[in-house]
């Protein structure tokens, strides 16, 4: 008989999110098994170094961690419905769509998660306790429950969420939903009658921590209430013969959308970069942190302070060594169709430093350029990312 997918995680988990609704979507035979402490001791730590989910363990017995190399390997491995576009524009929106959700949607995330404590407290007390310690008085999980979300709470400060930004994230999050449900109004998922890769880096934020938490549960179905049908939407088995967009269409309702990704995020990983490769060269040897140092961020036109981070980064080479692939024709296409979005200049990074994954940490490789990795990306997954 076959054996199923393992998935190690958690309903509060944001990247688990991402990985179980790819399997949902893509009708792959698996099992969810919640992250409580001895499947952490037993299984998690043994084989990936640390408490992290989602952590998945393959039929064949291979285990993976980072949810975007699982979903990566999966799309791989089971062809139909294929998630990743073929034709340049939508393939490259849905690497970058994907990168953004991955990155910037954390913003709302941790912020509307952590900042309403009257609203969501017992609630996330509950359960990051119950899925901890499920065999435990519900009383003890509690603390249980406040030690494992310490860690999640710290990272408030290294996202530049402060008091201060507070009322900019509040008013730019429920932009980002209306318009997000204006898309939904024409179009069930991102690019068409399907979810691309894009839509899965979505569902993180927006089914862990804003569909679920209680505050912004609230907020979710008074602003965006189509919002809230496609997350469940995002949970069903995808029809086989369900489409993109023909004629590599982009859709004009995900033009509000585009804009801000270029106003507002690729100038902080365009002001990362160069930073993260000068670290590297004053650090020879040495594992990349998974944040340090700061630099300035903006949202919703108010800016703050917030640390590098250099998993965004390793999100960002993926658009990035897609576009640096094509030849002129295909490119120039590509930047007239960016320009107008404020995208114009959004790929021209330096370009001289390369973060590689190996035994589930990201590794920088100054030996390789981004043309060099580009010149090797002739398919999709994380093989071909890396070269
Ligand atoms: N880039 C990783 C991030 C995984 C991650 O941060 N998972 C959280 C839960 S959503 C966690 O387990 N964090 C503990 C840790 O990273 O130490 C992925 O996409 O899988």
């Amino acid at each position: 008989m076959t054996r199923p997918f393992n998935l190690y995680g958690a309903h509060w988990s944001l990247y688990t999110a991402k990985t179980r609704s790819f399997l949902r979507c893509k009708g792959i035979f698996y099992q969810e098994i919640e992250s409580s402490k001895e499947i952490y001791d037993a299984i998690v730590k043994p084989h990936v170094g640390r408490e992290v989910v989602p952590t998945m363990m393959t039929p064949e017995n291979e285990f993976l961690q980072d949810s975007t190399e699982i979903n990566d390997i999966l799309e791989a491995r089971f062809a139909e419905p294929a998630f990743v576009p073929s034709t340049p524009r939508q393939r490259l929106i849905s690497h970058l769509l994907d990168t953004y959700g991955n990155e910037w949607l954390r913003i709302p995330a941790l912020y509307y998660r952590w900042s309403f404590p009257a609203e969501n407290e017992d609630f996330l007390m509950n359960e990051f306790g119950r899925t901890y310690v499920p065999q435990v008085h519900p009383f003890l999980q509690r603390s249980y429950g406040h030690a494992q979300s310490l860690p999640f709470r710290r990272r408030l400060a290294p996202l530049g969420i402060t008091d201060k930004i507070a009322p900019a994230i509040e008013q730019w999050t429920e932009e980002f939903l209306k318009q997000f449900d204006d898309h939904l109004a024409v179009h069930p998922f991102l690019l068409g009658e399907k979810p691309c890769m894009a839509d899965f880096a979505f569902i993180g934020p927006l089914y862990a921590h804003i569909y679920r938490d209680p505050h912004s549960a609230r907020m979710m179905q008074r602003v965006s209430p189509r919002v809230v049908n496609w997350v469940e939407r995002m949970h069903l088995p995808v029809a086989a013969n369900a489409a993109f967009l023909p004629d590599d269409a982009i859709p004009e309702t995900l033009f509000p959308i585009l804009r801000q990704v270029f106003a507002e995020f690729i100038p902080v990983i365009k002001d990362a970069s160069p930073k993260m490769a000068q670290w590297v060269k004053d650090n020879p040897g040495k594992h990349l942190p998974r944040h340090f140092g700061s630099h300035t961020y903006t949202i919703g036109g108010v800016s703050e302070q917030r640390a590098l981070w250099s998993h965004m980064q390793w999100m960002m080479q993926r658009p990035l060594a897609y576009y640096l692939s094509q030849n002129d024709a295909t490119r120039r296409d590509l930047d007239r169709f960016l320009q107008p979005l404020g995208g114009g200049r959004a790929f021209d990074f330096p370009g001289d430093f390369w973060l590689e994954r190996s035994n589930y940490e990201l590794l920088p490789n100054s030996s390789r350029k981004a043309v060099d990795v580009a010149s090797a990306v002739n398919g999709h997954g994380p093989g071909a990312i890396r070269g």
